[in-house]
């Protein structure tokens, strides 16, 4: 089932929710104290839990945790899928994040800042890796735009690059010269300040692990799974299209859009369904991985652009 109650270790006490979550947590309180239950969400000291934004129902069942945490893509560590002991090594503190370019408020952000100054969200979304597996996951975080606001964009930005730390030491697959570190991803300033565009810094309701991309991460679930750069530590606003990594390597077969279309096969698989993490089962793949109604706009003056691959 869908029910999901994460602990709320990562929200401020000062924080906000959208005001239908509040509601709906207040009407839970309001009945356990009918039941004569000690709630912990009810006492002023103790953060409430999160609960997912229902704007974003997931539509099929949560990927075990166990799963979604011991079978990733993360290149720096490994080509291997089963790379979570070796990413234990990525030190996740200190860890700072620098917001530049062209924005009229620059800033190097401490993740205990960020975590401290943003309010915690929790979000379900599917997850479609373009090899055509996928996973649902609750991710805490907040969404992308609320960074961006806090540096105040240009009105001549307009892309948003994203770049993964590059710490050699603990990183082995950093020493395989032919890939074109760092790792960086672009989207386009609409694409940012989108609803869905997240930024995690949490999984299940715990810090986000490293092999997830901990401490903090782009998440943007319409699009195939590698333009959510990992373990970020610099976001730039430009006005250049950046080169990012997979489309650097093999720009017939991944390119800078890379929105999920299950009618645009890879030119080595079909991409009309895909293996659910945890399982055998194949389930069939949907347009924008089924947030068409959210993204689909975007696109309809870009319709030049190869925006399926
Ligand atoms: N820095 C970095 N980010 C990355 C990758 C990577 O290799 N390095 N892999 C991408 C790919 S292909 C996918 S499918 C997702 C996987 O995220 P997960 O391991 O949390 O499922 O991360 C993306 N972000
Ligand atoms: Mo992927």
């Amino acid at each position: 089932m869908l029910i999901h109650n994460p602990r709320g270790w990562e929200l401020p006490e000062r924080a906000v929710t959208p005001e239908a979550l509040a509601l709906g947590r207040r009407h839970l309180i309001a009945g356990a104290a009918a039941l004569g239950l000690a709630s912990p969400a009810a006492r002023a000291d103790t953060p409430p839990p999160l609960t997912p934004d229902p704007r974003f129902p997931p539509g099929r069942a949560l990927t075990a945790e166990k799963d979604a945490e011991t079978y990733n893509n993360y290149y720096e560590f490994s080509d291997d899928k089963d790379l979570w002991e070796d990413a234990k090594s990525l030190p996740l503190r200190p860890w700072t994040i620098a917001v530049d370019g062209m924005v009229a408020k620059p800033q190097t952000f401490a993740i205990d800042d960020i975590l401290n100054k943003m309010p915690q969200e929790e979000r379900i979304y599917r997850h479609r890796c373009v090899e055509a597996w996928a996973m649902t996951v609750p991710w805490t975080g907040f969404p992308l735009r609320r960074l961006l606001a806090a540096v105040e964009p240009l009105g001549s930005a307009k892309y948003v690059v994203f770049q993964t730390a590059m710490l050699p030491k603990v990183m082995p697959g950093l020493s395989q010269p032919w890939y074109p570190w760092p790792y960086v991803e672009g989207l386009t300033i609409d694409e940012a300040e989108n609803d869905l565009a997240f930024v995690a810094t949490g999984l299940y309701g715990k810090p986000l692990p490293p092999q997830n991309g901990g401490p903090i991460r782009l998440v943007v679930p319409w699009k195939y799974g590698f333009k959510s750069a990992k373990s970020l530590v610099k976001i730039t606003l430009s006005d250049k299209r950046p080169a990012v990594f997979w489309q650097s390597i093999q720009p017939r077969e991944y390119g800078f859009w890379a929105n999920v279309n299950p009618n645009v096969a890879h030119p080595r698989w079909s991409q009309a369904s895909e293996r659910l993490l945890g399982s055998n089962e194949r389930v069939p793949t949907q347009i924008y991985n089924g947030y068409g109604a959210f993204v689909a706009s975007l696109y309809a003056d870009r319709m030049t652009e190869p925006l399926f691959m």
